[in-house]
């Protein structure tokens, strides 16, 4: 039994370094929400709820979050208790969607259920990588500062980078990049940018030699996706389209795409992801793990996920310095020679940064079990 004593939900709030601009608008702010689960041992799990103050990537924010957690999650975990995190995505079936928020509480108990095992939360669920290889993402509205951009994130050693793309900035700008780059990995995410009637926009993008395009398409599409994909020599990779497990399965069944980005957050969960990542695994499916810009603690639960086989091609987990000044934990993830350790400690096997956590406090509410 996992002997749980109390929930703390903080709201914290952080500027990113710079903007990160997509079609869809621009992340200059990020607010998020750090969940604490301690036992009677004493012993405490950390977990990040990944939604953004407003809908734009997914239809929860913040506040939704917040809602969920206080009014049905915790509730029904007190009424609830559980012996193993998995058990969770059962428990929580009676809730529909509002998978960031419960992401936001599973993964701090995976961290809290590692922890009391004293093993890594990597090795907890199988993960066999000592090392995660690291991809970035360049999110801007201009070739120039992409250029600058890029050149800077291969000084710091990442291995692939990918571009925001849209309409107005895609064949010439990707070709500008491409020609100073000829053999760097470099793929394009659209995220829903284009219908199918963009699809010779689409098409011209195939001599690029890109690694993939992702989520080209409606962000809750997989049937017109199936159609471009036949139309298009490069992978599609789907992101926004899959929630769950069955999403995944039905995608790939009908050829939506030949490669999934996976967040826990988008999926609810540790579990859930595990599982497609096993699903993809078991069929040659490549899959890269996905970035919400996110704080220490998603970003180190992000690493736990990429350690397992089928994490093929490096994901979106780049450096706490690539959003942070400071980040919430402590140490901060690096980014050395292209890669970044899985850590051998217990749990996510980070500590959180409680100075950093305080500085960046909105609100804290606590629940007791
Ligand atoms: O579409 O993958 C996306 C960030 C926020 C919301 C959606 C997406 C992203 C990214 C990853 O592109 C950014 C990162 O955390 O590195
Ligand atoms: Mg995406």
């Amino acid at each position: 039994m996992i002997k749980i004593s109390t929930v703390e939900l903080y709201v914290i709030q952080m500027p990113l370094k710079s903007p990160f601009l997509t079609h869809l608008g621009a992340v200059k702010d990020r607010e998020g929400i750090i969940v604490k689960v301690t036992n009677t041992d004493g012993l405490t799990g950390f977990g990040e709820g990944v939604a953004f103050s407003t809908p734009w990537y997914t239809e929860e924010t913040v506040e939704t979050c917040l809602h969920m957690l206080k009014n049905f999650l915790i509730p029904l975990l007190q009424k609830h208790p559980i012996e193993h995190p998995g058990e969770l995505s059962v428990l929580f079936k009676s809730i529909k969607r509002n998978n960031m928020a419960k992401a936001a509480i599973e993964t701090a108990l995976w961290d809290l259920f590692a922890k009391s095992h004293l093993e890594p939360l990597s090795k907890i669920i199988g993960g066999t990588r000592a090392v995660i290889a690291s991809g970035v993402v360049v999110a801007t509205d201009s070739t120039a500062k992409a250029l600058q951009q890029i050149e800077n994130y291969l000084v710091d050693g990442y291995q692939r980078i990918k571009v925001k793309i849209n309409p107005k900035q895609d064949y010439s700008f990707l070709s500008e990049i491409r020609k100073i780059y000829p053999d760097l990995p470099i793929m394009a995410d659209a995220n829903s940018a284009y219908s199918l009637k963009d699809i010779d926009r689409l098409k011209a993008l195939d001599e690029l030699n890109l690694l993939m395009i992702e989520q080209p398409l409606a962000h809750d599409d997989i049937i017109e996706h199936a159609v471009l994909q036949k139309e298009i020599r490069t992978p599609i990779c789907l992101d926004e389209s899959i929630v769950s497990f069955d999403d995944a399965r039905k995608a790939i069944e009908i050829g939506s795409c030949q490669v999934i980005n996976i967040k826990m957050g988008r999926v609810g969960g540790l579990h859930e992801a595990i599982k497609i990542h096993d699903y993809c695994f078991e069929r040659g499916i490549p899959v890269w793990c996905g970035g919400m810009i996110e704080f220490g603690i998603s970003r180190a639960h992000n690493i736990a996920l990429a350690s397992l086989p089928g994490f093929s091609i490096p994901g979106d987990i780049s450096a706490s310095s690539r959003f942070w000044d400071e980040d919430i934990i402590s140490p901060e993830v690096t980014v050395e020679n292209g890669v970044i350790t899985v850590p051998k400690y217990p749990g996510i096997g980070f500590e959180i940064n409680e100075k950093r956590l305080q500085e960046t406090l909105l609100s804290k509410k606590s629940f007791f079990f």
